[in-house]
């Protein structure tokens, strides 16, 4: 086997160039076999192994400065710079993460997870090598799907006036996780289908320079603003901002992207490399299926279909049902994505609303600026997004929505844990960045059907208000307990006095099963479902302090400016000698691992938290 004499960055330089196609496929091999069993990002690199070869026979690292735009298209690049064993534990507690990561390998030389980060951490790079008078080469691969994120202009925006070397490579699958959308994937898809790798431009410019005076005529062709220029130079867009633009080329066939690659290398400006290649390519149940096989669960590598077919209900497909209800029965809602119509869950809503349905494209911050828009106009917009993504939007949230009091609603998907996506993901900070908007209201369900009455709340409500979910199955228990939603109170689901367990959202089953054991050890339990996190229900509280021990807030959050913190401080300002015991996320970053197994770590886990209470209890009498 070749890859068998990868073992460590540029062994695959001694690769005979021959030898190439078969190492692809070896890698290929590899990949699908190992994401088969630990699940992982399967799409996006099996469609970037040729070019990650390319750039590692290209590059010298980790002199040379490698950044991948998200990063989830590593794979490859942790083969090749000695990482093949990471591949038994991938994206495992303590294993191999599924994206670069410095502390990792010195190849990885700036972490990722977030999209369209590359340029400007690329362009910082350059600066910081200039300055201190390195003569390493920076390239950024940026995704077309990442490309329609704004960071990303305003990046290419300060690159344009670069006078040294920069390289950005643009992997181009026509792609996002779903299919990519805007004015920019057009554009890009125009360029595709006029060129098929034919590129005219280098061929143009290669005959020009033949005849006598010709480097003139190139010059006066890159300086021309003209349609004949458009004829000649595909890329013109980014030529005219300044970048020179070199492509499209075959992603899929190294020896040509070498030549492009040092063609690049010898410009003294900013240049981008369009590289065309196939998501999923080599495995046709990924090359038919991408957006499946983008972030896959294990599968069974003969029919690509998953390990473990899901037989329950996530809060997601909730989410996509209520979604559906209720945009049947009110004509001004209207739904938005920023490029997850399938991992939010608003497919369905796309399916049946086409008209009331935006893909706005990798770009939360427009997302919600947008749906600020759409709110001032008269309709009733939901932005369904991952929760560690709305991060990015927060000033959107503050100056465009809560300053004018719009009736926007946010579902916020992946609130709490994620698991094996790791620190980038975790959608554990949205309570606490969101708590500190005037205006925002934030809800967690405790249950399946909580969601659903809180959605059909939410849209009525008109102002800004927040829903946060977490991933995975959707609690089915307590049904029970439905009483009808009312603005800012919690619900009393078990009153006996000693302990008071408050809990938000997913931490209300946790409350359960921490009540049943604390029963068994003689204790006596009441439960509140806190509903609202802000603002808090300070009745509830009042009645938790004042006819129990001790009052235990529960939070998938972490515990800065959470909803424990919001409990105790009003605790602080009442009479009450009861206790008090805040379980939350530690104000740390948590790794990939399962959910289960981050609990235990971080000691959320029904286990640990009885415990802790056992001890507290202890100390109060
Ligand atoms: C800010 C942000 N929003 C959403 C995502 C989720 N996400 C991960 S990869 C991806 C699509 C990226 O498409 P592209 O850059 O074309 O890369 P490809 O997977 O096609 O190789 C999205 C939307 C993210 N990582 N970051």
């Amino acid at each position: 086997m070749l890859l068998d004499t990868i073992k460590g960055v540029n062994d695959i330089k001694n690769i005979d160039p021959s030898d190439y196609a078969e190492l692809a496929q070896e890698i290929r091999s590899f990949l699908i076999e190992k994401i088969s069993k630990t699940g992982g990002h399967l799409g996006s690199n099996l469609g970037a192994v040729e070019l990650t070869m390319a750039l590692h026979l290209f590059l010298n690292l980790p002199e040379d400065k490698l950044i991948w735009d998200v990063g989830h298209q590593a794979y490859t690049h942790k083969l090749l710079t000695g990482r093949r064993e990471g591949f038994e534990n991938l994206r495992k507690f303590g294993g191999m993460s599924g994206f670069p990561k410095r502390k990792e390998s010195d190849c990885d030389c700036f972490d990722t997870g977030h999209s369209s980060t590359s340029i400007s951490a690329g362009l910082g790079l350059v600066m910081a090598r200039d300055i201190q008078g390195g003569t390493n080469t920076v390239v950024s691969v940026i995704g077309d799907g990442s490309l329609t994120g704004g960071m990303a202009y305003e990046a290419l925006n300060n690159a344009a006036k670069l006078e040294t070397n920069f390289i950005v490579v643009l992997n181009d699958n026509n792609m996002s996780i779903s299919e990519n959308v805007g004015g920019m994937s057009k554009y890009l898809n125009n360029i595709r289908t006029a060129n098929a790798y034919l590129d005219i431009k280098e061929g143009v410019y290669n005959t020009l320079k033949e005849i006598p005076k010709g480097n003139k005529v190139v010059e006066g062709i890159r300086k021309a603003k003209s349609s004949f220029k458009h004829l000649v130079v595909p890329g013109m867009f980014f030529e005219d901002m300044g970048i020179t633009y070199l492509g499209p080329v075959d992603g899929h066939n190294i020896p040509a992207m070498l030549k492009v690659f040092q063609e690049a290398k010898r410009t003294r400006n900013a240049v981008i490399v369009h590289v065309i290649t196939q998501k999923g390519k080599g495995y046709s149940p990924a090359e038919r299926h991408p957006a499946r096989f983008h972030g896959a669960e294990p599968f069974d590598i003969a029919t690509g279909i998953p390990a473990k077919p899901r037989t329950t209900a996530n809060y997601t497909d909730i989410f996509s049902t209520v979604m559906t209800k209720l945009g049947a029965r009110d004509e001004k809602v209207v739904a938005i994505t920023a490029a997850m119509p399938d991992g939010t869950g608003l497919k369905r809503f796309r399916n049946m609303y086409p008209e009331r349905f935006f893909d706005v494209g990798i770009a939360e911050e427009h997302a919600v600026t947008f749906a600020a828009g759409l709110a001032a106009g008269g309709l009733k917009p939901v932005v369904a997004v991952y929760s560690s993504f709305l991060q990015r939007a927060y000033d959107q949230i503050l100056h465009d929505v809560c300053i004018q009091n719009l009736p926007v609603v946010f579902a916020i998907d992946r609130a709490g844990l994620v698991g094996s996506d790791g620190e980038t993901h975790q959608g554990i900070f949205d309570l606490s960045y969101l708590s500190s908007i005037p205006n925002m209201h934030i809800m967690a369900p405790k249950n399946k059907w909580e969601l659903s009455d809180m959605m059909k709340f939410a849209v009525t409500f008109g102002g800004p208000v927040a829903i946060r979910y977490p991933r995975g199955e959707a609690y089915g228990g307590l049904k029970e307990y439905r009483a009808p939603i009312e603005f800012g109170k919690a619900e009393l689901i078990y009153a006996e006095g000693e302990v008071c367990l408050m809990a938000a959202g997913s931490m209300v089953k946790t409350a359960v099963e921490v009540r049943e054991r604390l029963k068994n050890d003689g204790y006596k339990c009441s439960i509140i479902n806190a509903r609202f996190v802000k603002p808090i229900d300070l009745t509830a509280v009042r009645w938790a302090a004042g006819y129990h021990k001790l009052v235990v807030s529960l939070e998938e959050n972490v515990a800065s400016g959470g909803y424990g913190e919001k409990i105790r401080e009003a605790m602080g300002q009442m009479k009450t000698s009861a206790g008090f015991l805040q379980v939350a996320i530690p104000d740390e970053y948590v790794e990939h691992g399962n959910v289960e197994q981050l609990k235990k770590e971080i000691g959320i886990d029904t286990e640990t938290i009885t415990e802790r209470i056992k001890k507290e209890m202890e100390n109060l009498s």
